[in-house]
């Protein structure tokens, strides 16, 4: 399997992630954003729309969206699962999952914050409106993110895959993170795993 990815992509991240916890090799290849290789006819080909992560397996076809990636490893690659099979559970753990998919991290897309620089936002204004969806999203997540160690209950699951990523972006923008003690603790309980460990943007970065 190939892995189009980028090492500070939070999306690709994610599935980094679930890779190692799964104990699932693929070769990784980089798709260079900053020099818009997301846009070129090829990568277009593999994902219309233009994004990092894709997964092509072994049979060729592709595999797009960060979220439908774990959920087809967690079909061909069950342990350790990621997504609940009990609809109760399942429905709380996507929940999770999508308030950093669906309503924090398309915020502080590349594309999202190209725009924002055509429409004459300075770089200060730029980091300050990633500032604030993060504080938006993280706040809600605090208050979803209960007491056990992990998002996922005593073992990671699907929302830490997503949190882990984008407690990654919120550093890298200098997001106060005082007001979310929980997501700080599970940030660190998840980053202690060799699995998260070794899918780190710096552990993958090119040299
Ligand atoms: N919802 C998509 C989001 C993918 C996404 O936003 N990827 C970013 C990197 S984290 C990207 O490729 N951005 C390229 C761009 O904005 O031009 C997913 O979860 O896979």
């Amino acid at each position: 399997m190939i892995l189009y990815d980028y090492f500070r992509s939070s999306a690709s991240y994610r599935v980094r992630i679930a890779l190692n916890l799964k104990g699932v090799a693929v070769e990784r290849r980089d798709v260079m954003l900053l020099e818009n290789q997301q846009r070129s006819p090829e990568h277009l080909a593999r994902n219309p729309q233009g994004f990092v992560p894709a997964l092509e397996a072994d049979d060729g076809h592709v595999i797009t969206q960060s979220l439908a990636i774990l959920d087809w490893l967690d079909a061909r690659y069950p342990e350790p699962r990621l997504i609940p099979a009990d609809p109760d559970a399942r429905a709380a753990a996507l929940a999770r999952a999508l308030v950093i998919a669906a309503d924090t991290h398309p915020l502080n897309n590349l594309r999202v914050m190209r725009r924002l620089k055509d429409m004459g936002v300075d770089e200060a204004g730029r980091n300050d409106w990633t500032r604030h969806w993060i504080a938006e999203g993280f706040t809600a997540l605090e208050a979803m993110a209960g007491e056990s160690p992990f998002l996922g209950g005593d073992a990671p699951g699907v929302a830490d895959l997503f949190l882990v990523p984008q407690m990654y972006n919120a550093r890298r923008f200098d997001t106060p993170l005082a007001a979310f003690p929980r997501l700080v603790a599970i940030d660190a309980a998840c980053t202690a795993l060799p699995a998260f460990a070794a899918a780190h943007p710096d552990a993958v970065a090119p040299k």
